[in-house]
């Protein structure tokens, strides 16, 4: 997939306020700090001038921000996830958001969910992709910041164990770092598979 053209579609506050338009969606979420942005802006080939901005105070924006790319589909940036030290009313806000969003929107065609290479997938990240699972909606793992890793951590089987212990198969997984771009041009080709698959209902 070659990206021509990005713009800025809107933002979603609230589960019961209307989407910015009825592209497709991807949608791509990540507990905070997981380098979601640093890959947003890789995937869509800003390094430079960011369309997402790489946060200085982790998890506080609580909206969808949806990014029209090549005039034919959102890539949806969620929110960092509600499970973290955030207030117990702040974490069910995200919950309604999210889960409203990805239990009621008909064009969403998968969510790229990010986890962080270097810990084991937290309890949020298992229930997370619990859900993706409940729901049914077409899931990527996406390993983050795999610069990071030492070679011989690396060739100790990663996709496969993370594959294994979130429940999903291993071409599920793609290893990434925004930083050298890895994983770039094998994920952009998953999500144009997805977009060329049809909505399920
Ligand atoms: N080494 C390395 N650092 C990264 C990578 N991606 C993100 N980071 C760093 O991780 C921190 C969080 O990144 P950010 O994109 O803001 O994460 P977000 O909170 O998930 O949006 C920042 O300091 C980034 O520079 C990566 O691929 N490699
Ligand atoms: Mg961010």
């Amino acid at each position: 997939m070659i990206i021509r053209t990005v713009e800025f579609a809107g933002s979603v506050v609230a589960s019961d306020q209307p989407l910015p338009g009825e592209l497709p969606q991807i949608a791509i979420a990540g507990r905070s700090n997981v380098g979601k942005s640093s890959l947003i802006n890789r995937l869509l080939g800003r390094t430079r001038r960011g369309v997402a901005r790489v946060s200085a105070s982790p998890g506080k924006t609580q909206m969808l921000n949806f990014y029209e790319v090549n005039r034919s589909f959102y890539l949806v940036d969620m929110p960092g996830s509600g499970y973290a030290k955030a207030p117990r009313a702040v974490r069910e806000a995200w919950r309604e958001l999210v889960r409203g969003y990805l239990e009621g929107s008909k064009e969403l065609r998968g969510v790229v969910y990010l986890v962080d290479s270097r810990h084991a997938p937290t309890a949020g990240d298992l229930e997370f992709v619990g859900f993706l699972a409940e729901t049914g909606v077409p899931t990527l793992i996406v390993l983050t910041k795999v610069d990071k890793l030492r070679a011989r951590d690396r060739e100790a089987g990663l996709r496969a164990g993370l594959a294994r212990h979130l429940g999903v198969s291993e071409d599920q997984v793609v290893a990434s770092s925004a930083r050298t771009g890895e994983g770039t041009e094998e994920l952009l080709g998953a999500m144009a598979a997805l977009l060329e698959t049809e909505a399920e209902s």
